[in-house]
């Protein structure tokens, strides 16, 4: 049974959303990955209208959570609860504020006695390779929700009809043999998602059928049982290394252009990046556990 999420008011903003009113018997599905994956498509279509925005360009669109009723097939007294997602990714909100509201929302459901039936994780099928954002994504997830969760997890594919059949049946076995291997090993499902209403339901049902919802993903149980700050989680601690792994590149790349910055077009390069270095270091100073938590921890008060 989880404990009332006592650390809330540390982490919790004004705007936060929420699942106020949530009932114990809400089934809820988070649906998590990449920017652009088809997260808030797929809830549109499994809904039957357009409930969350989708984005048109490459920046990314979900920049808060947005969580959506839809009522149980088989028990319409039931109500699904399709959690639509941002997805990590530095065009538009930085990682840190999506970590923070995903957290936000996750813990306080889970301290108000609500448990996650399964999370869906959505893949574009018709990117050609897993670029950065990507793995960086599945890195975050993984840590996110934790080892014991990922039998509760469907990867799901999306953007079928954008590839070749062989292309993407070929992309699907390459992410199950490699990127998706330890989860697939841990119990979780791979699914297609072909885009019709049909299909999404076909996937949730895939978390219906399961029946037993997950205890505790990673990091509610981080921040409600074990009473740990943000910066203290795996998906905290996994995102601070990746800022400070980015920060390095580009301060390489700074030093780098100083030298040459010559022309306008080569200063302004330099003012960007300079700019971007800027934000990542503000992100890591965000994520740094504070002395006092530290301290606390040393001693196993935390
Ligand atoms: N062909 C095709 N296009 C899709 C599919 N799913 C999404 N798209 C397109 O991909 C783009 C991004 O879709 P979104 O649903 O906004 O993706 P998202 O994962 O919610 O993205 P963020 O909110 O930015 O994290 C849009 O142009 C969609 O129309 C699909 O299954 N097939
Ligand atoms: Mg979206």
């Amino acid at each position: 049974m989880p404990r009332k999420w006592k650390g809330k008011k540390k982490i919790k903003k004004v705007g936060d959303v929420t699942l106020d009113g949530g009932r114990p018997s809400d089934i809820i599905i988070p649906v998590m990955g990449p920017t652009g994956a088809g997260k808030s498509t797929f809830i549109n279509t499994a809904v039957g209208k357009v409930v969350t925005p989708v984005g048109h360009d490459l920046r990314s669109c979900t920049a808060k959570i947005q969580h959506t009723f839809c009522s149980y097939p088989s028990d319409p007294s039931r109500r699904i609860v399709l959690v639509d997602t941002p997805g990590f990714d530095d065009t538009f909100v930085d990682d840190c504020e999506i970590l923070r509201r995903i957290a936000v929302w996750l813990a306080s459901s889970y301290g108000d006695h609500m448990k996650v039936a399964g999370i869906l994780y959505l893949h574009d099928i018709s990117q050609p390779r897993m670029f950065g954002t990507s793995r960086r994504n599945l890195d975050m997830f993984r840590r996110l929700c934790g080892e014991n969760a990922e039998k509760n997890v469907i990867l799901v594919t999306t953007k079928w009809g954008v590839v070749f059949p062989d292309v993407g049946e070929r992309r699907e076995q390459q992410l199950k043999s490699s990127f998706w291997k330890e989860m697939v090993a841990h119990g979780s499902k791979a699914a297609r998602f072909d885009g019709s209403k049909k299909s999404a339901w076909d996937v949730i049902n895939h978390i219906l059928a399961h029946n037993t919802a997950v205890d505790a993903v990673r990091i509610q149980e981080e921040l409600v049982d074990l009473g740990r700050m943000l910066p203290e989680t795996d998906a905290g601690n996994t995102l601070r290394a990746a800022l400070k792994e980015m920060a390095d590149t580009h301060r390489r790349a700074v030093e780098g252009m100083k030298g040459k910055a010559g022309d306008d077009e080569q200063r302004q390069r330099l003012e960007e990046t300079e700019k971007e270095l800027r934000d990542l270091l503000k992100q890591i100073r965000d994520l740094k556990v504070p002395l006092g938590m530290r301290i606390r921890s040393w001693f196993g008060l935390g």
